[in-house]
């Protein structure tokens, strides 16, 4: 125990009235599971507020240097094993109720005293009685106030009750402080034993005995020390008697919860303030009351507030919120019981246990229509939400005519999902089926535009069937006559190239004859040019055999000549020779002149030389000289003569020779200009050789020329032809390509037509589906006119009927037999069967 504070029960106004407090209301009312109370009580300034902080274990605890006034209970209560009903020990709840002091007071102040005291008697599961005085009669006259609680507190009302009160009064501990009884054993019950018959404390002994059965007692003597080792001990062994004497506070037997014990409480302060007694059991009874009537609220606005939340999830699906409502009754009655346990059988209990259940049951009945209500509002939200946009689409058409059913189908389909998994609640379904068949007409709408469309499609349909059949046939015609100029063109050019490589075969022949004729001309050419070759050829021989056989006759006429000159120069060199010898002999003769000629001028010189030699002598060498050089003199002008003459012979020779040389000039002229008679033919005759071939050759390069002119055009013909020929091929190539098209084209207009024909047929299929379905749709609504029918037929029957029958249950009147099989419609003519079956009024 370590916290808590002491609060105020019970208030002893100026008055002397007793007021129960509102924090005291609060504090015990919060302990809904039974408790046991142990209360101190004794004189003033006893130490009760100590004893009772003891009891607590707590430091501070209850206030203990102030005069206590009213009846004080502490906030926390202690734990302790207490005992239950079947005797099971079972950690308990104890509160500690501190009182002010109720003994020993004067007699102005008794009432009150005694008011308290039956008050705290009738709270308490255990009393602790303090007296500081050994039991002595005066003791005991202290404490006579206790037996005269009997007197304002009754049982049951109006019953006298002093003798079966100590079932209701608690356990008696009584402790007697400032004085050493050890010696004494069982000193209470020998105190309280009866004496003599005039002892005057006889009758409180008695009484005391009679009204606290469970009695047990406590000396304590601790002095006023406070650190004496006894003190604490004694202190300890007290608490833990007055603990383990404590029980449960009970009422006949039943354990009472500290709610119900506040409710008592304030039951008897009423009471006792009204100076009528305490009534126990009427206490006990409001107080259980007030407790079911608390714990009924509570439970109930438990049950509010779990199923307030789902009052917030509104619309639910009903089964869960059954199940809910059913699990929060569960589990709040079986909390009811719980709380009510002891007192279980009480009719206050059980009134307030079925007006719980009625409270539930009501507020579930209410929150079911809530439910009911939000669900069809939130299912008509919904559905219009869903179905609203479809019904203002309406169908669409797409392009290829086909109407948007498997979408509009996925669309309701769709819508239905999403319907069914947004609506919610009970209405669910009612809601659809009623919403659903406003939508028949709308559905009805789109089946006539489905209808005038599938007929118009129908008839475009048609349309374009014979549209495409013409077109089939045009293009079947179109390709036929392709086919046909195809024929025609691919004729047209085999002509065209037959007569091209006609053309190109003549001109080929042609140029090939050009060519053998240009060849013939050159080999004519050719041939007469070696004729003209042979004949230059034979007349070369011929002038050279002519030009041989002047030849020989100037070789001959040459060779005389040479022999004459032969003749001549061996004349000339023996003219030569003699001249040579007549020369050499000259020559020696100048030789030996010139020598003598020498000798001479040496003489000379030497006589010169020598100076006046005998000049007669001289005279005589002089002229010998001078006879010799007359002499030579001489000799020379006969050897010039002979060379004059040898000189005229070698002049003659000259002559002769030149004549010779003349001849041979004018040979040589002769056959210089034969050669180059010959040689100016030959050269005129290759000139024109030379020209001719020139010619020939002009001509076959001219003609090669043609030729390839002809080549290269006929080769640009062809290329040109197969060029045609290709782009003939292409044309062809692409017909064909077209006519494949073409085909195509027809292959799928014609799956077209007969996708189509499908079409047309799941349009017919679902047409009578849907025609089925609105025939079924019909029907239903038929029914249900002829069942609205007859419930307005009924109805007037029903409402005589229902007049008949409560006038017959008010004024208890016999009627006579009512045939209710005027009532048409099977649900009501049950519902009628029922009813007057209940009424006891006879039908048929
Ligand atoms: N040492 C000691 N002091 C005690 C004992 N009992 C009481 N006291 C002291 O005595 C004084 C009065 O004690 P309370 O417990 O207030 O007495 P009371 O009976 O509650 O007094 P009222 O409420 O005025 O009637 C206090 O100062 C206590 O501390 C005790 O057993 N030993
Ligand atoms: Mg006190």
């Amino acid at each position: 125990m370590d916290s808590g504070r002491g609060v105020k029960l019970v208030k002893v106004k100026g008055s002397g009235e007793l007021e129960v407090t509102t924090t005291g209301i609060q504090l015990l009312q919060s302990f809904s599971n039974p408790v046991g109370i142990i209360s101190i009580i004794g004189p003033a300034k006893c130490g009760k507020s100590y004893l009772a902080n003891k009891v607590l274990g707590t430091q501070g605890g209850f206030e203990t240097d102030h005069i206590t006034k009213g009846i004080w209970i502490w906030s926390e209560p202690i734990k302790i094993t207490l005992k239950d009903e079947a005797g099971n020990e079972k950690e308990g709840e104890v509160l500690v109720v501190d009182c002010q002091s109720v003994l020993g007071k004067g007699e102005d102040q008794k009432r009150v005293c005694l008011e308290v005291l039956a008050l705290v008697n009738l709270l308490s599961s255990h009393i602790v009685l303090m007296t500081t005085q050994l039991i002595n009669s005066s003791t005991l006259n202290e404490v006579e106030i206790l037996t005269e609680i009997s007197s304002i507190i009754q049982i049951k009302k109006g019953q006298e009750s002093k003798n079966n009160l100590y079932n209701y009064l608690p356990t008696l501990t009584w402790v007697v402080t400032g004085n050493d009884l050890s010696e004494y054993e069982n000193y209470l019950e020998r105190s309280l034993t009866k004496l003599g018959d005039d002892d005057s404390g006889n009758k409180i002994k008695a009484a005391i005995k009679h009204f606290y059965k469970k009695r047990e007692f406590f000396n304590l003597n601790v002095g006023t020390n406070p650190a004496a080792s006894s003190f604490n001990g004694l202190f300890g062994k007290l608490v833990t008697q007055i603990r383990s004497a404590t029980e449960l506070k009970r009422i006949s037997g039943k354990a009472v919860s500290g709610a119900i014990i506040c409710n008592m409480v304030q039951a008897y302060v009423h009471r006792i303030n009204k100076k009528a007694p305490a009534v126990i059991y009427s206490a006990f009874e409001r107080a259980v009351a007030a407790e079911s009537r608390r714990n009924k609220e509570k439970l109930f606005i438990r049950y509010l507030d779990k199923m307030g939340l789902m009052e917030n999830d509104l619309p639910c699906d009903e089964e869960n919120l059954l199940k809910e409502h059913q699990t929060a009754l569960k589990e709040l009655l079986k909390e009811f019981d719980m709380m009510m346990v002891n007192v279980f059988e009480q009719e206050e209990v059980q009134e307030e246990r079925s007006s719980l259940i009625d409270r539930i049951n009501a507020y579930f009945e209410d929150l079911k229509g809530a439910n009911i209500k939000s669900s069809e509002s939130k299912c008509r939200e919904v559905f219009k939400a869903i179905f609203d946009p479809l019904r203002q689409s309406g169908l669409k058409f797409s392009e290829d005519g086909t109407a948007s059913i498997s979408e509009l189908e996925q669309q309701f389909l769709g819508g239905i999902q999403r319907y069914q998994e947004a609506a919610a609640g009970p209405c669910a379904e009612s809601v659809f089926s009623e919403e659903i068949s406003f939508l028949i007409p709308h559905m009805c709408t789109l089946l006539r535009e489905i209808q005038n469309h599938i007929e118009t499609e129908k008839e475009e349909l048609q349309k374009e069937v014979k549209s495409l059949t013409r077109h089939r046939d045009e293009a079947r015609a179109g390709e036929k006559r392709l086919r046909d100029l195809l024929e025609e063109t691919n004729k047209n050019y085999e002509k065209q190239l037959e007569q091209r490589a006609k053309e190109i075969s003549d001109l080929q022949a042609n140029v090939n004859t050009r060519i053998h004729m240009a060849e013939n001309k050159a080999r004519t050419q050719a041939r007469e040019i070696q004729g003209l070759k042979l004949e230059l050829e034979q007349a070369q021989k011929e002038r050279e055999m002519m030009i041989e056989a002047e030849r020989d006759i100037y070789e001959k006429r040459i060779a005389d000549l040479d022999s004459k000159m032969y003749k001549l120069q061996l004349e000339n060199s023996k003219y030569e020779r003699m001249l040579d010898d007549l020369r050499e002999e000259q020559e020696k003769l100048i030789a030996e002149k010139n020598e003598q000629i020498n000798d001479l001028s040496r003489k000379l010189k030497l006589i010169e030389s020598q100076p006046d030699p005998s000049p007669r002598q001289d005279a005589s060498v002089l002229r010998s000289f001078k006879d010799y050089l007359e002499d030579i003199f001489n000799k020379f002008s006969k050897e010039q003569n002979a060379n004059a003459k040898y000189l005229s012979q070698l002049e003659r020779v000259a002559s002769l020779q030149n004549e010779l040389n003349q001849v041979r000039i004018r040979e040589q002229e002769t056959r210089n200009k034969l050669i180059d008679e010959y040689e100016e033919k030959l050269k005129q005759s290759r000139t024109e050789h030379e020209v001719d071939t020139k010619n020939y050759t002009e001509a076959i390069e001219k003609q090669k020329e043609e030729l390839k002119l002809t080549f290269e055009s006929v080769s640009n013909d062809m290329e040109k032809q197969s060029r045609a020929n290709a782009e003939r091929e292409e044309q062809i190539k692409r017909l064909m390509e077209e006519k494949l098209e073409l085909s195509n084209e027809l292959g799928k207009r014609e799956q077209q037509l007969s996708d189509q024909y499908e079409v047309i047929d799941a349009y017919k299929k679902q047409m009578d589906q849907l025609q089925n379905e609105i025939e079924d749709k019909n029907n239903q609504l038929n029914k249900l006119k002829i069942e609205n029918v007859e419930e307005k037929d009924d109805n007037d029957i029903l409402i005589n009927f229902m007049g008949i029958a409560l006038e017959a249950f008010q004024k208890r009147k016999n009627t006579q037999t009512i045939h209710i099989g005027r009532i048409q419609n099977h649900d009501n003519r049950a519902k009628m069967a029922k009813l007057f079956k209940k009424f006891g009024i006879p039908y048929e």
